[in-house]
């Protein structure tokens, strides 16, 4: 029987890259209130500032590299043809950088740019502001291509299905604090998969895990596919 491997990442992955963290010591939400720049309200409320937020983030995201983890997740893909799947939340392109190939990005993308009149989505700027104009209707309506709280994750029924029919699941560098995403493990668990946790701290879902990997990324990653 061939394997189906999802893995999960958050953050935590892209922390020995330079990236922030959200709820980690000095973690983004830390100074920042994530209903002012992460939900449909707060957009609503100061676009202005919410583009302040991604910009600078879009920013830190092209200066950084991927890490020894990234790059260990797209050997495991290019080592088991077909068989791998990232389902990450992050935004930043870092697993694609690495050279996976296969990655859901389930909470969009920094490199995405939404109109959010139309809905038309075309590749983002270096730095947006609402006032561009929707390339398709013109309207001065541009957001960020990322999923707020509130707002639907994306490739729902496609993750559900890896989801039902995965015999191993690994979840890298995420809190488990976020929801859909910190089901996802007992989903994959009730379809008989193995499941693995690699993270700094224990989770909050870590007791849904068969095994766990605690450590560094760039350190228990490499180890776990090799
Ligand atoms: C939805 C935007 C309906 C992009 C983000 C009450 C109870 C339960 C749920 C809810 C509730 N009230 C509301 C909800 C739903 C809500 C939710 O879960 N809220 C939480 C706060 C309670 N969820 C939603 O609104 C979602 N939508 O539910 O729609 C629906 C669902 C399904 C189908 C139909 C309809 C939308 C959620 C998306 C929100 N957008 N970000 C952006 O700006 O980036 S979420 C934000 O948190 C990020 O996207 C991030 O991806 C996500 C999760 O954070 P993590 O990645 O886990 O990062 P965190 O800092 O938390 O943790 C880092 C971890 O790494 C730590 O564990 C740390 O130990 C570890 N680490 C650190 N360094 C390292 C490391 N590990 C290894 N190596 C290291 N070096």
């Amino acid at each position: 029987m061939t394997d189906k491997i999802v893995i999960l990442t958050g953050a935590g992955i892209s922390a020995e890259s330079g990236l922030g963290t959200f709820r980690d010591e000095d973690g983004l939400w830390t100074r920042y209130d994530l209903e002012e720049v992460a939900t449909p309200e707060g957009f609503a409320r100061n676009p202005g500032f919410v583009h302040e937020f991604y910009n600078a983030r879009r920013a830190n995201c092209a200066r950084a590299e991927p890490n020894a983890a990234h790059a260990a997740l797209a050997r495991l893909e290019r080592d088991h043809p077909g068989e791998v799947v990232i389902v990450t939340q992050n935004v930043d392109d870092l697993h694609e950088r690495a050279g996976a190939t296969r990655v859901i990005h389930m909470h969009g993308a920094l490199s995405g740019a939404l109109c959010a009149a139309c809905d038309h989505r075309w590749p983002a700027p270096h730095v947006m502001q609402t006032a561009d104009p929707c390339p398709a209707c013109a309207t001065p309506a541009t957001r960020p291509d990322v999923v707020w709280f509130g707002e639907i994750p994306y490739h729902m029924d496609e993750i559900m299905n890896h989801l039902a029919t995965c015999t191993r699941f690994a979840a890298i560098g995420t809190s488990g604090e976020v929801y859909p995403a910190a089901g996802f493990v007992q989903l994959a668990s009730d379809a008989g998969a193995h499941t693995v946790e690699l993270n700094l701290d224990p989770s909050s879902v870590v007791s849904s895990f068969s095994e766990t990997w605690p450590g560094p990324a760039t350190q228990v990653v490499p180890d776990w596919v090799a």
